[in-house]
């Protein structure tokens, strides 16, 4: 995504327990950066794909074609705003199964920092989303990938941990990824061979990261489809002050925002 990020308030009201991460999921969130629910939207992905193309078929569509070094010189259609735009996709702004994650990752204060659709002909190589917000503005990031995914045709991949960005891990690996063609010359290995883990996923589940976690997909050329819903803290470094320096991450659960 390059977008700039438009804020509003979210939804502050609280949502039913049922739809609140269990203490385990926030712990592995919070300790490796990322998580995924598999089949939580299943029974409308239907629906689901079918805003996502008619959005990307509607030839009066605005949209943005671009051709980055992040992603080999090599096609990416954007378009900002998406779900806002689709009066199929919008009402998943408010869905209790959204709100009930972003409740339990960022607390019952947050901001809407709208969404993102895409269609990748290509990879895209080593960074955070650091490009729409600044790193210390606390931000997470739902995705709905649309197709079955594996490291064989473009699944998202994970460095775990690396959303600890004060930490010198986290701090080397942006340095040393700022030019993929280095690192070749900086570690003995391709790009894709970097230690991670690939989040395989199938249509129907949802893929949460911190914005602040490496990420990457290789292999993956042909019309991949994703879309992500995006929110934030509302005071950017809010939940930095609250990290205490060398502390482990404590288990916690949602009601404990
Ligand atoms: O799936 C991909 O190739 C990358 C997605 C990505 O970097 C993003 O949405 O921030």
């Amino acid at each position: 995504m390059s977008q700039a990020l438009t804020s509003q308030p979210g939804n502050n009201t609280p949502v039913a327990s049922q739809h609140l991460l269990t203490p385990q999921q926030i712990h592995f969130f919070e300790t490796f950066g990322f998580l995924k629910l598999p089949g939580l939207f299943a029974r409308d992905i239907d629906s689901i794909i079918e805003g996502f193309e008619e959005l990307f078929g509607d030839k009066d569509q605005p949209v943005w074609e671009t051709k980055e070094a992040l992603h080999g010189d090599e096609r990416r259609i954007i378009i900002p705003g998406f779900i806002e735009q689709s009066p199929r996709l919008a009402p998943l702004q408010h869905d209790p199964r959204v709100v009930g994650i972003v409740q339990s990752l960022i607390g019952s204060e947050y901001k809407w920092a709208s969404s993102d659709g895409n269609l990748f002909y290509c990879e895209s190589y080593w960074h955070p989303d650091n490009y729409a917000a600044p790193l210390q503005h606390y931000h997470v990031k739902l995705s709905f990938y649309l197709d079955d995914l594996t490291g064989e045709n473009g699944a998202i991949r994970i460095i775990p941990g690396s959303h600890f960005h004060q930490q010198t891990y986290a701090r080397t690996l942006r340095k040393d990824f700022v030019d993929s063609s280095a690192i070749q010359g900086l570690y003995g290995i391709d790009g894709r061979d970097i230690p991670s883990y690939t989040v395989h996923s199938s249509p129907g589940d949802l893929v949460i990261w911190n914005f602040r976690t490496i990420h990457a997909s290789y292999n993956g050329g042909e019309r991949r489809r994703l879309f992500s819903l995006n929110f934030g803290e509302v005071t950017a470094g809010e939940r930095d002050a609250r990290q205490e320096p060398n502390k482990a991450i404590p288990l916690r659960s949602a009601t404990g925002n």
